[in-house]
């Protein structure tokens, strides 16, 4: 006896254990007309819908897909304040670059992570991840990088700790101490860059962070400065991540490469022999087209090319309150579909398998598997294909983390006021 079968499932979504490289994401492992059975938080058995299971409870999918929850693997999940105001200036076409130049952007977030409590960056950090959770999310990543001090990195990082201990979500934390260079060190970034770089023994020892990350950009850190910065992390035993020729094309795909990152994270001018590097390396792409959409750019990450050369990609939010205002991994998915030209097929792997690995959790998400932790979404949509093509919207009917139901779409009364309300 099961505690919970899920039955009448059209296509069960079985990712292959990441890194999916180039012909490898091509192939997405879909079994149709499936059930699962759940017990102790594990995924117990993978069948048939035909076949005859016992359990506590059962539920019928009705003809909906299952697939492993999602994993976002790029998010500055942790920041005070909003940027609403810098809409106008976007409008206006100020550049991104410009107006961190002028002291807005990461800076004006800065700001507001600086004086916030821990306990305000908490509320609003938990605020958040019940969105995700409601997109179908159920492991992710965060960055601190709104401090730009010893003060306030570690808060970012300690609140990260927090929601991931109080939450059913998992959180991966990621150092992003060189995210900008504050004011106060305008006109010697070098010695920012050396405090940055000494904070990372606390960061280790006090195990606030698995991965360490920087802002390689024109006006940011060089790529010299990046270098000098993962030498420090590796030395230490952090994983590395860049963010990497996002705007300017530096060469932060190569250097990710170079180092043995785990992920270089935008690429959009990524150049050709960045391109050749990935392909021939293990360094996911993880791929931010909600970013270029925000942005108002043109130009979105050369994905089929990455793909096409044999490089493994995955897909994230980058959900910051700058560059990127959404929790929504599936209208992602659908800017995947539209604008990196990524099929269906491709675009699961990357919010999937090689999202997991990006995050070094390619043995505990992104699947569904006899022994796994049973993190699966029930979804109101009849085949996988569906749900990129939808844009915009939520197909989620249900979350499970670890077999535990930690969201279901919510009540409606368009059709039927409850009796007691309709009444006052
Ligand atoms: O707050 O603008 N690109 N970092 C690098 C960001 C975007 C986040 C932000
Ligand atoms: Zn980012």
């Amino acid at each position: 006896m099961y505690d919970t079968l899920i039955t009448n499932i059209s296509q069960l979504i079985l990712p292959e254990k990441g890194p999916l490289k180039g012909e490898a994401m091509k192939k997405l492992n879909v079994k149709e007309n499936a059930a699962v059975a759940l017990e102790d938080g594990k995924v117990a058995w993978i069948g048939s819908a035909t076949e005859r299971v016992e359990a506590n409870e059962i539920i019928d999918a009705k003809g909906n897909v299952v697939s492993p929850g999602l994993v976002d693997p790029h998010t500055h999940l942790i920041f005070g304040g909003s940027r609403e105001e810098e809409l106008a200036l976007k409008q206006q076409g100020v550049p991104y670059l410009e107006i961190l130049k002028q002291g807005g952007g990461i800076l004006s977030t800065v700001r507001a992570t600086r004086k916030a409590t821990e306990e305000e960056l908490l509320e609003k950090g938990k605020f958040f991840l019940e969105r995700m959770a409601s997109y179908g999310v159920t492991t992710l990543e965060a960055k601190s990088g709104y401090g730009l001090d010893k003060e306030t990195e570690l808060k970012q990082l300690k609140v990260a700790k927090r929601l991931n201990e109080d939450s059913m979500l998992d959180i991966v934390s990621t150092y992003l101490g060189p995210h900008a260079i504050p004011p106060e060190y305008k006109r010697d970034p070098e010695s920012f860059l050396t405090q940055m770089i000494a904070l990372l023994e606390e960061v280790h020892r006090n195990d606030l962070a698995h991965f360490t990350d920087i802002f390689c950009e024109t006006g940011v850190f060089t790529i010299e400065q990046s270098r000098r910065f993962m030498q420090a992390s590796k030395a230490l035993g952090f994983q590395t991540k860049i963010h990497a020729d996002e705007i300017d094309p530096l060469g932060g795909t190569e250097l990710a490469v170079e180092m043995g990152s785990v992920s270089a994270d935008h690429l959009v001018a990524a150049s050709e022999q960045g391109i050749q590097d990935l392909a021939s390396s293990e360094t996911v792409a993880v791929l931010l087209p909600g970013t270029t959409f925000y942005l108002g750019k043109d130009t979105y990450a050369p994905a089929r090319k990455m793909i096409d050369s044999g490089a493994a990609v995955a897909l994230a939010t980058d959900f910051n309150p700058g560059s990127c205002v959404t929790e929504n991994l599936q209208m992602i998915m659908s800017l995947a579909a539209l604008k990196l030209k990524m099929t269906p097929e491709e675009i699961w792997n990357a919010v999937t398998a090689n999202a997991s690995f990006a995050i070094g959790r390619e043995d505990l998400a992104g699947q569904v598997e006899v022994g796994a932790a049973a993190d699966l979404v029930l979804w109101e949509a009849p085949n996988y294909k569906y749900i990129p093509y939808h844009f915009g919207t939520n197909h989620v009917k249900t979350v499970w983390k670890r077999g535990e139901k930690i969201w279901e779409r919510g009540e409606c009364h368009v059709f039927s006021v409850p009796q007691s309300e309709s009444q006052s």
